[in-house]
């Protein structure tokens, strides 16, 4: 089973990654490239792939390493108070979803930093902004917070579960 963390930089793709590895207090810089990372999830082994959110480096080794045959899913990650780039990370997610060329992964959207009760982007207005429904594979939004832990588990469970239903 192997996930793809993608999304804008400073979105919190790493944050999230390392509260699944269990490592809360590491100093987390921005990420260069893409890293390979292994997590627990109740007893199931998942790799975990950290994409750099930087401009070219975002995408770059999808194509060229041959990364979308071996994934399993995709996890896309969103700043919930970054309302000056939603389209832009909408508009990221599209090309990603193109990419994939017809194999339409299930999808997670994390709503990263959506600990505060004034978080300026809900999952109902990220799903009408996105148009997730216009994509053919299954979805979910989930809000959480890699501050908090507000629902990582829950949106991996989801992920997890589908994977195992569809047996892939
Ligand atoms: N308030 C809040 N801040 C967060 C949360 N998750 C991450 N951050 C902050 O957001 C910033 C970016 O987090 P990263 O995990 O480095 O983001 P990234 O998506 O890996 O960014 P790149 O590697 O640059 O693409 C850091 O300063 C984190 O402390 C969250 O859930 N809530
Ligand atoms: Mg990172």
């Amino acid at each position: 089973m192997a996930l793809l963390f993608i999304g804008l930089d400073g979105a919190g793709k790493t944050c999230l990654l390392r509260w699944l590895e269990k490592d809360k207090n590491d100093r987390i810089d921005p990420s260069v490239g893409v890293r390979r990372t292994t997590i627990l999830i109740d007893k199931i082994q998942v790799n975990a792939w950290d994409m750099s959110g930087h401009g070219r480096d975002r995408s770059f080794p999808l194509g060229t390493v041959g990364l979308f045959n071996a994934l399993s899913a995709i996890v896309y990650v969103v700043d919930a108070n970054d309302m000056l780039r939603l389209g832009m990370s909408r508009d990221e997610l599209w090309t990603i979803l193109h990419g994939l060329g017809g194999n339409d992964l299930p999808l997670l959207v994390f709503l990263n930093k959506s600990e505060d009760a004034s978080v300026a982007i809900l999952p109902r207005q990220l799903e009408v902004c996105f148009n997730l429904k216009e994509y053919k594979g299954i979805w979910r939004i989930e809000a959480c917070s890699a501050l908090t832990g507000l629902g990582i588990l829950a949106g991996i469970n989801w992920v997890i579960s589908k994977l195992q239903s569809n047996k892939l």
